[in-house]
């Protein structure tokens, strides 16, 4: 691996599309991509029934594609090192929950569920379906295992090119909503991550220029302007290059904690615990929840708390927002690790009106609000910091909201 790790000059796009004739000896009927997120704050709410707050990478995964007729689905790659690796075709038929496993699970889990859900058949592509097999060949520059949701982009890019190979060219909403939760089923059900519906509704539904909030018990979604250059802030990402897996048991431990937590409290989801209700509701708790639920409650009103300030255009009021997030994200959730730590303590120190860890911790990446003109004293001091610790040098980059999913050619 890996697709995403590959720094392309010529763009995710070309790159897959070129990787594709050289494999293949012909042209993809298309090519379509999917970006990687941050989320600015809402952490592990969304399994929850809560609220979150993310927008969508400049950085994507293209999938390049043309339909089969021999019932396989082959999968490429372009790696960091700009060589193609090939996996060995899978029949469709033969897709099960874990088989493929490795990174061509993310594509196959979403083969099987598009196939399940009876995609395709129409007149438009001849009838074809996922059943007759599909070339994808994958290249794109969302860093793996840096909390940026690289396993979303794989599969939403993918969705988006296997619907696109049907015949589907639907670009509404709504419909951009079950493309998420087609891609959020393939990873819960055929990867085996219990992960929310958080990243995928990202990569499917945000849209440029804008925070998507999302309501992740009703699905409903709100785009919200988020004009940080203009205001003359950036977002800051922090990828401190310690690699995040959420196949590990931390998540899963994290997300049964607080859904027992709910079951003990006789409600469907924490959601429905408030700020009001929250001390009767950590005394009926043992102790040992009463952490993880204190997080998800008062993330909640995090999240709605910034995503007020935002609709009214006051984008560095959210600093002090984003650094009780961390807070309660390190000391009750206890995701953070100590160089998601050293990060967000020295970027504050240096000038951020706000830093936090974002995505679903245990490593990856952190967020810093900072003025623009702070902002290479922040990347500065986070090097010197981290050259002292002897932590390996993190990689950092300014993130403005981008695009959802979509079409390239
Ligand atoms: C990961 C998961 F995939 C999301 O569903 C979400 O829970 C996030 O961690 C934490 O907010 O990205």
């Amino acid at each position: 691996m890996t697709a995403s790790d590959q720094a392309t000059a010529a763009g995710p796009a070309d790159t897959a599309d070129d990787a594709f004739r050289s494999v293949h000896d012909r042209a993809p009927a298309g090519v379509w991509s999917a970006p990687g997120r941050v989320n600015l704050i809402g952490e592990h709410t969304d399994y929850n029934d809560g609220f979150v707050l993310p927008f969508a990478l400049p950085h994507r995964l293209a999938a390049a594609a043309a339909p089969r007729e021999d019932g396989k689905l082959t999968f490429a790659t372009v790696g960091s090192d700009g060589r193609v690796h090939t996996e060995a075709p899978v029949a469709v038929s033969d897709l099960r929950p874990g088989t493929p496993d490795g990174w061509s699970g993310y594509p196959a889990g979403v083969a099987w569920v598009l196939r399940e859900a009876g995609i395709g058949g129409g007149a438009e592509t001849d009838g074809w379906t996922v059943d007759r097999g599909a070339d994808l060949v994958i290249a794109g520059d969302v860093p793996t295992g840096a909390g940026l949701s690289s396993s979303a982009a794989i599969e939403c890019a993918t969705a988006m090119a296997l619907l696109g190979l049907a015949g589907e060219h639907d670009q509404q909403a709504a419909r951009r909503a079950e493309i998420a939760r087609w891609a959020q089923r393939a990873e819960n059900e055929f990867v085996g991550v219990p992960t929310g519906s958080l990243d995928q509704t990202a990569s499917m539904c945000c849209v440029d220029g804008h925070v998507l909030f999302l309501d992740c018990r009703s699905g409903d979604t709100e785009q919200v302007p988020f004009n940080a250059t203009g205001a003359g802030l950036s977002v800051l990402v922090i990828d401190t290059q310690v690699k995040h897996s959420l196949g590990g048991s931390e998540y899963g431990d994290r997300r049964a904690g607080t859904e027992k937590a709910a079951r003990l409290l006789g409600l469907p989801a924490l959601r429905d615990v408030t700020p009001d209700t929250l001390d009767d509701a950590l005394d009926r708790l043992p102790a040992d929840l009463v952490p993880l639920v204190r997080h998800i409650v008062t993330e909640n009103a995090r999240v709605l708390e910034a995503s007020r300030y935002l609709r009214d255009g006051r984008i560095a009021d959210i600093g002090p927002v984003l650094d009780a997030s961390h807070v309660s994200m390190r000391d009750d959730y206890r995701i953070s690790c100590p160089e998601l730590d050293l990060a967000v303590d020295t970027a504050r120190t240096a000038g951020a009106l706000g830093s936090r860890m974002t995505g679903g911790g245990f490593g990856g990446s952190a967020i810093a609000l900072v003025r623009e003109n702070d902002r290479h004293a922040v990347e500065a001091a986070v090097t010197t910091a981290f050259d002292t610790a002897g932590y390996r040098r993190p990689r950092m980059f300014v993130a403005v909201p981008s695009a959802g999913a979509g079409r390239d050619r």
